[in-house]
């Protein structure tokens, strides 16, 4: 209760911060997205990671505004990024269930994109598979409007959620990420690298590029490589970091 009493005033005291995790595009070998995870500066406890507040922030409902600031600080950040080297980045926000229950959601990003004056291929959302669960007319139709606009639509966890496949015939989505479980030991256990295999196929089949999510070793990121997988996030890339070590990291050529 103490947390949430916090919560409420987090906006106002500007203690919200997005770090990056970069993706590498395993053909051309280049940093071509980050994904934008929030921390909250907390002014006793420090640094809290997303599990710490956003499951509660949902209970509340001001997961609401806090998803507004942060599309509105990814859109700040694509447009600081105008020339220099950065330009070319894709930022990929999360978004969860319970933001995309608000009406207001797509003309507010068309608004923060508008604002910041940033093509909205920029800017992608990530959605784990709870959305197509409840409400998938309502989300089909956010979704649709949303990726009308030219935002891409990615699909976070792919793989262990409740949902049937059928939403990828329905939904319009431009790319899956693979769960971290099926990465952790894909060179190990064929289960795993079959499962892995059978995603990349099946996504591409359907002109859905693939994110692998979890990349800790360089054997992962070789069997990726040699099945085709098109993007590789996880720590043998980088941790998620803060912009200035991003841009650091960029330009030293990581
Ligand atoms: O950064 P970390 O690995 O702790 O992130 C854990 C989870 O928190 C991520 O899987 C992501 O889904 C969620 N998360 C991170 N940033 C945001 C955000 O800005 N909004 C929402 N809704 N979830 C986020
Ligand atoms: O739910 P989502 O996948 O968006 O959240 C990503 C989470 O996974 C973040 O909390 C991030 O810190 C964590 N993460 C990112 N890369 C790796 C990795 O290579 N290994 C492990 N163990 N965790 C990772
Ligand atoms: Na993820
Ligand atoms: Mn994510």
């Amino acid at each position: 209760l103490e947390l949430d009493k916090d919560l409420s005033q987090a906006l106002a005291n500007n203690e919200f911060v997005l770090f990056y995790q970069p993706q590498l595009n395993l053909d051309t070998g280049e940093i071509q997205s980050v994904e934008a995870l929030i921390r909250w500066r907390h002014p006793r406890r420090g640094l809290l990671p997303p599990v710490e507040f956003i499951p509660l922030a949902e209970e509340s409902g001001r997961i609401t505004d806090i998803g507004r600031w942060v599309v509105m600080a990814a859109c700040r950040q694509l447009a600081a990024w105008k020339g220099t080297a950065q330009e070319g980045l894709r930022i990929a926000v999360n978004l969860s269930g319970r933001e995309l229950d608000d009406e207001d959601l797509v003309d507010h990003i068309r608004e923060a994109l508008a604002a910041e004056n940033v093509p909205a291929d920029r800017l992608e959302v990530e959605l784990t598979e709870e959305i197509f669960i409840q409400n998938i007319e309502h989300n089909l139709n956010q979704l649709s409007r949303l990726h009308q606009l030219g935002v891409h639509l990615a699909i976070d966890d792919f793989g262990v959620g409740y949902s049937s496949l059928g939403y990828l015939r329905d939904f319009p989505v431009d790319l899956l990420k693979i769960d971290r479980s099926f990465i952790t030991e894909v060179t190990e256990r064929h289960d795993d690298a079959v499962i892995t295999r059978a995603v990349i196929n099946l996504a591409h089949n359907l002109g859905i590029e693939v994110v692998a999510e979890g990349v800790e070793t360089e054997e992962q990121l070789s069997f990726l490589k040699n099945h085709r997988c098109n993007f590789a996030q996880g720590y043998l890339i980088s941790r998620p970091i803060p912009v200035s070590d991003l841009e650091k990291a960029l330009a030293s050529g990581v």
